[in-house]
């Protein structure tokens, strides 16, 4: 059975009675080399994991950057989505972090869900809005966000949810596969190559290419997560660097060391310019169209 043994095993513990055939995706890779399942349409229980978090009365944080034109371009398409998808019937809380707090939409939203509006001053690059994410980020971990919430995702605005995206995607550290990226061998993977960053990845290094649209885990791990990627930023700077794919570049430095306990299949960050793939059967959160002179400085 071509299913990660760890994902077999949790389905087991909570007397899973059903068709483990199901279970099975002999099309895709369901497990990582390190043990950790690679969560496909098809390989989990949506209503066990609902179960266990609701038994659990966790809360569940989402965080979003909406600076600039991203605010009015993509924050209620992307809130509003999540309304309908994002952990549904559990307890959640969205972190917006903007620098204009007076034009996030006021939104009602589901019982048991809050909406929290955090002041950033904003970055002149656009760049430098991306990376001072990871800063941010780590300082909310360690404040309020962090004694709200037990897990949470942090995701890029330009993007709406299109299906279910709940409980099964949650473990300590949640890393996500990038939709254009997981057929590619490893060695033309986009990882940052120039030794002197700190996000360097030697040819023979790197696991998959992840998506930093999309990670996750408990409160613990991100912020050992956004401690690396805050230094790696740091460092890179003070050389005079900044990394191909900037945060993203470091992301994938830090889940190379520090393995994610559960990968995303491309279903849960598709992009729909890449069109039909057998392999996608329900895509959860789609790629808004990048609209760059737009948007862009
Ligand atoms: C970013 C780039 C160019 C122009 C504007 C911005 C921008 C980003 C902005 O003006 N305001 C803003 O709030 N952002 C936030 O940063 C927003 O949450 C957005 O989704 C996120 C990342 O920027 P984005 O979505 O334009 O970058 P992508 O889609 O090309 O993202 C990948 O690469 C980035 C690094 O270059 C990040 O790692 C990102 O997480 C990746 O998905
Ligand atoms: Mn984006």
């Amino acid at each position: 059975l071509d299913v990660c043994p760890s994902a077999t095993m949790a389905l087991l513990k909570d007397n899973f009675t059903g068709d483990l055939r199901l279970w099975n995706r002999p099309d895709v890779l369901t497990c990582t080399s390190w043990k950790a399942p690679i969560i496909w349409d098809g390989t989990f229980d949506p209503d066990i994991a609902q179960r266990e978090v609701r038994r659990q009365n966790l809360t569940i944080g989402l965080t979003v950057f909406a600076v600039g034109r991203y605010l009015e371009k993509y924050l209620k398409r992307f809130l509003e989505s999540a309304e309908k998808h994002f952990m549904v019937g559990q307890r959640v809380v969205y972190y917006v972090f903007t620098e204009q707090p007076a034009a996030v939409p006021r939104l009602a939203l589901g019982p048991g869900r809050q909406l929290r509006v955090e002041f950033v001053v904003r970055e002149r690059r656009w760049q430098d809005v991306s990376m001072a994410r990871m800063r941010t980020l780590h300082e909310a971990l360690g404040g309020r966000l962090g004694r709200e919430a037990q897990f949470v995702l942090c995701m890029d605005v330009d993007q709406h949810f299109t299906g279910s995206f709940g409980p099964e995607v949650l473990a300590d550290s949640v890393a996500q596969l990038h939709a254009w990226h997981y057929r590619w061998p490893r060695w033309l993977l986009p990882f940052e190559r120039d030794a002197r960053s700190a996000a360097a990845l030697a040819r023979h290094e790197g696991d998959f290419y992840y998506h930093a649209a999309v990670f996750g885990g408990s409160v613990a791990a991100l912020r050992r997560l956004t401690a690396h990627c805050a230094q790696g930023l740091r460092l890179d700077r003070a050389r005079g660097l900044e990394a191909r794919w900037h945060d993203e570049s470091h992301l994938n430095k830090f889940f190379w060391l520090y393995k994610p306990a559960k990968v995303l299949s491309p279903e849960f960050c598709w992009s729909p310019e890449i069109g039909r793939r057998a392999e996608i059967h329900h895509p959860r959160l789609l790629w808004a169209r990048k609209e760059y002179a737009e948007v862009r400085d």
